[in-house]
């Protein structure tokens, strides 16, 4: 049996957001595969707009890498039942005019940020995370855990990647 190892990245701005991740790392465990590295649980400023003239709260973001025997559609199953299972409901995705994207509140967030080094775009699906690179709550904890991953389209590390956001080259 093949073992892939996946990079997740938990985010949360409801609720007791600190019982939220550790549920989310329970069951991933349960569901998807040994918990082998986790990040410090880094609090962050909203990033983005959000629905309804919400005024979000402060995020906790956590990136974490998972073993897994899951294929990544599979991967995306679990996550996507967690995130029900603690309470997170369904929004179709909203826009802005001009077509900005538009965020909710969450009680819990698991996005994939890596599986391996394979490069995924399908219609459920894009990995690596298409945003990573502009998002410095995402980045931080990745690189943190993955500091010399190399990044399978941008092909610098994660490490270097966050090191020039820092540097501006990108926000
Ligand atoms: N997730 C978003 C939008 N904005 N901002 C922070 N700080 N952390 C997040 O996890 C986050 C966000 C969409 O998933
Ligand atoms: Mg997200
Ligand atoms: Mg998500």
């Amino acid at each position: 049996m093949e073992i892939h190892r996946v990079l997740l990245l938990l985010g949360s701005n409801l609720g007791d957001r600190t019982e939220k991740l550790a549920s989310a790392r329970s069951l991933l465990l349960q569901s998807v595969g040994p918990v082998v590295q986790a990040s410090r649980e880094y609090e962050t400023e909203p990033w983005g707009d959000f629905a309804g003239g919400e005024t979000p709260g402060p995020f906790l973001n956590q990136a974490i890498a998972v073993e897994t025997a899951l294929g990544p559609e599979a991967v995306l199953d679990a996550i996507q039942q967690i995130e029900r299972e603690l309470g997170r409901p369904e929004h179709r995705p909203e826009y802005a005019p001009g077509g900005k994207r538009l965020y909710h509140d969450r009680a819990i967030d698991v996005d994939i940020l890596f599986y391996d080094s394979e490069i995924i775009d399908t219609k459920r699906l894009t990995v690596p995370h298409p945003r990573l690179a502009e998002r410095h709550f995402a980045l931080e904890p990745a690189a943190e855990i993955w500091p010399d991953y190399v990044h399978p389209s941008l092909k610098i590390s994660l490490k270097e990647l966050f090191n020039s956001i820092l540097l501006g080259d990108s926000q």
